[in-house]
């Protein structure tokens, strides 16, 4: 009675057909894998019409495909109250995420929001209130202090989680996944509507430029009150 063999050879056939199917896994796979790895970076610069760099501006990448958005989670954010002003004056965040609001003086502080996209109020603390704030609304989301009227800072609560704040140079940065996205700036002091900052990319490659000129109004500000010096004080 012939035993089979552990070790026997598998047929000429079937050799072929594994190597094959090994060869296929070879040119395939990596490939498929980058596709979905694939990041473009995004390098914006946002700045007046006369050059001048626009600090603190949101960039959004609004996939065209809305099914890009699913499994996008909320985050946690930190908006810290420092020498009696906001830090940073303007915080992106994902809608859903939760931000705190940070006491960082000596003094209290009386952190509110009458905006339609979230109104909330942490009255009077020191230290780090018990509840973070959860943006839960897309839209921009202006805070005030109830002690220091020249506090002034802004949630912007994006659709998309995709976005980015530009620094003191006016320029940001966004990793995004490769595909079609309209494209987004806003500024609290922006002159002309968000709306019409649109503009529709095709993120392929390794990196993309984009630059945008907005015009801006003159920010309004109310002055720090002579009995609130920078250090110390009651209030
Ligand atoms: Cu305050």
């Amino acid at each position: 009675m012939a035993v089979p063999s552990l070790t026997s050879r598998p047929s000429p056939a079937a050799s072929r057909a594994k190597a094959l199917a090994l060869l296929l896994a070879c040119a395939l796979l990596p490939a498929s894998f980058l596709l979905r790895a694939q990041a473009v970076n995004l390098d914006v610069s946002v700045t007046t019409p006369d050059g001048q760099p626009v600090a603190d501006a949101v960039v959004v990448a609004m996939p065209v495909d809305a099914a890009a958005l699913a499994g996008a989670k909320p985050h946690a954010g930190q908006i810290d109250q420092v020498d009696k002003e906001f830090v940073p004056k303007v915080k992106a965040v994902f809608v859903g995420s939760s931000v705190s609001f940070p006491n960082k003086d000596n003094v209290r502080h009386h952190v509110y929001s009458f905006s339609p996209a979230k109104r909330f109020e942490l009255p009077l603390y020191a230290g780090v209130p018990a509840q973070a704030v959860v943006f839960d609304r897309p839209g921009v989301v202006a805070l005030g202090c109830n002690i220091h009227d020249w506090m002034v800072g802004y949630v912007y609560v994006s659709d998309s989680p995709w976005f980015a704040t530009t620094g003191a140079d006016g320029k940001a940065s966004l990793a995004v996944p490769a595909r079609a996205y309209v494209m987004r700036v806003w500024h609290p002091q922006m002159a002309g509507e968000e709306a019409a900052t649109r503009r529709t990319i095709d993120a392929t490659g390794a990196a993309m430029t984009l630059a945008w000129q907005v015009a801006m109004k003159p920010e309004v500000r109310v002055r720090r009150s002579p009995a609130a010096p920078a250090h110390g004080g009651h209030y």
